[in-house]
C-alpha cells in the first residue's frame, strides 16, 4: 500500500494518458484522475509543465511530466507486472520500443490518423484525408512489417510477459481503432494477434469501454 497521493492530470483520449492509466491499473495503484484537455490548457497548467502537454503526475504536491517518465516511476512504486525487465538488454529494448510507438507511430496511428478522422471533426473542423491516405499507404506499411517481424515467435514485444513497450504500442493502436483503422489481419498475422491478446487484458477492456462512452458522447 503506498502512501503518496497520485494525481494524473489529462485527458483519456490522449495515447501518452492511456498508457499512464494502462501502467496504473496494471501496476493496482490509487489514483485520482484530473481532466486537462490539450487544446484548452488552464493557466495553472504551465506551472506544472512547461512544455504544455498531458499527461502530468502529482505525486503528493510534486509534478513529474511525460509519460515515458511516469511509467518508469510508477513501476517503481508497487511490484505487481514488472513493466520494466530487471536485465538490463531487456530494459533497454523495453525503453526502445516505447520510443518506437511514442514517437515513429504516434504521428500516424494518433497524430494523423486519430485526429483527422475523429478529433478534428468532432470540433467541427474538416479532417485531412491526404494525410490519412500517405500515413495508411506509405508511411505506417514498413512500420507494421516492423512489429510483425518482431512479432514472429514471441507473444509480447520483449521477454514473454507484458511489459511498458506493449502498453505504449497498445495505446498508440487504440487511437488509430478510434480513427476507425485496423492492421489488415491477411498482411499482418502476428501484429493482429499480438493486439487482439492486449485487447482482451481486463484493464485495457474497462479503458477502450470508458473511451468508446467518451467518443460516443463527443459524437453527439
Ligand atoms: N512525449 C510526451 C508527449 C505528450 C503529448 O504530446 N501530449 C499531447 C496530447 S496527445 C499534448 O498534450 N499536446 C498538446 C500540445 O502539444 O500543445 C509524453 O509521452 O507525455
Amino acid at each position: 500500500m503506498i502512501r503518496m497521493k497520485l494525481k494524473l492530470l489529462g485527458a483519456p483520449l490522449s495515447p501518452f494518458v492511456r498508457k499512464t492509466i494502462l501502467t496504473l491499473k496494471l501496476k493496482e495503484l490509487p489514483y485520482e484522475l484530473t481532466p486537462v484537455l490539450p487544446f484548452n490548457f488552464p493557466d495553472w497548467f504551465v506551472e506544472l509543465n512547461p512544455l504544455k502537454r498531458i499527461p502530468v503526475l502529482t505525486v503528493d504536491d510534486t509534478p513529474i511530466a511525460d509519460s515515458s517518465v511516469i511509467c518508469q516511476f510508477l513501476d517503481t512504486l508497487s511490484d505487481t507486472t514488472r513493466l520494466i525487465p530487471d536485465n538490463a538488454l531487456d530494459a533497454a529494448r523495453v525503453r526502445w520500443f516505447e520510443k518506437y510507438a511514442d514517437y515513429e507511430l504516434a504521428p500516424h496511428l494518433t497524430f494523423t490518423i486519430f485526429r483527422n478522422r475523429f478529433l478534428l471533426p468532432s470540433l467541427g473542423k474538416p479532417g485531412d484525408e491526404a494525410a490519412i491516405e500517405k500515413s495508411l499507404t506509405k508511411k505506417l506499411p514498413p512500420m507494421l512489417t516492423y512489429l510483425e517481424q518482431t512479432l514472429a515467435n514471441n507473444d509480447y514485444l520483449v521477454g514473454d510477459s507484458i511489459t511498458l513497450a506493449d502498453l505504449a504500442v497498445i495505446s498508440q493502436f487504440l487511437s488509430f481503432k478510434h480513427g476507425g483503422e485496423q492492421p489488415d489481419s491477411n498482411q499482418y498475422p502476428n501484429l493482429c494477434a499480438y493486439l487482439e491478446r492486449l485487447m482482451q487484458l481486463p484493464s485495457v477492456v474497462e479503458t477502450w469501454e470508458k473511451e468508446c462512452a467518451i467518443i460516443q458522447k463527443m459524437k453527439k
